[in-house]
């Protein structure tokens, strides 16, 4: 009987840690924006100093326009990804600043930075809400504005973009382990245990005994 009720609460301790490995990153649905990874050509900057800080926030009155033939990549801090949420709501917004001057640019999101999915081509004159059910988990988030349209009344103001934001950000399981195995959480055990920083007894029994208890 006390083997079968140990048995139990091994396997609900069980459920309950891989609960928490597992579950955040399919519930803990949390917003994360995106930072600045680098661009070419000329970029607009408005509000600020710097693209980084143009880029980085929604809402914060600071943002970036691009010129003909410019582009802009963002990517995910950390080992966090945008991931699909596994329902038909949007996994990532494409956040503008305003409805004046439309212009258009072509939106690609990539995993590992080289191998890029062109979602399409988009005004920025609304929010764009993508869905990555179809996709899968992306890194990075490229808007271009190539020769895509400009109001050619005011050629420099292209896309305006405010940040982009990953509206169900995670980090991969196996990632998580990564973390915890290169942060030395499991190593720190051993690195404290005492004696074990003493001299090897050949004579010692304790080889044989291990495990034995
Ligand atoms: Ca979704
Ligand atoms: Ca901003």
């Amino acid at each position: 009987m006390k083997r079968k009720l140990i048995v139990k609460l091994l396997v609900v301790a069980l459920v309950i840690s891989l609960g928490v490995l597992v579950l955040p990153s399919i519930i803990g649905a949390i917003s994360l924006s995106g930072e600045y990874d680098s661009h070419s050509g000329a970029i607009n900057i408005n509000g600020t100093t710097t693209i980084e800080l143009a880029v980085a926030t929604p809402g914060d009155g600071k943002f970036i326009q691009l010129d003909v033939g410019s582009w802009i990549i963002l990517k995910f801090p950390g080992d966090y990804l945008a991931e699909p949420d596994g329902t038909a709501a949007a996994d990532l917004r494409i956040v503008i600043f305003d409805a004046l001057f439309p212009a258009d640019a072509e939106i690609s999101v990539s995993l590992d930075g080289s191998s890029w999915t062109v979602i399409g081509v988009f005004s920025d004159t609304a929010n764009i809400d993508i869905d990555l059910e179809s996709i899968g988990a992306v890194k990075f988030v490229k808007v271009d504005q190539g020769n895509f349209y400009i109001d050619q009344a005011y050629p420099n103001l292209g896309f305006d973009l405010d940040a982009v934001v990953a509206l169900n950000a995670g980090i991969p399981p196996n990632t998580k382990s990564d973390i915890l195995i290169n942060s030395g959480v499991p190593g720190k055990g051993l690195e404290n245990a005492p004696g074990l920083d003493k001299p090897f007894n050949p004579k010692s029994q304790a080889g044989e005994n291990a495990g034995k208890k």
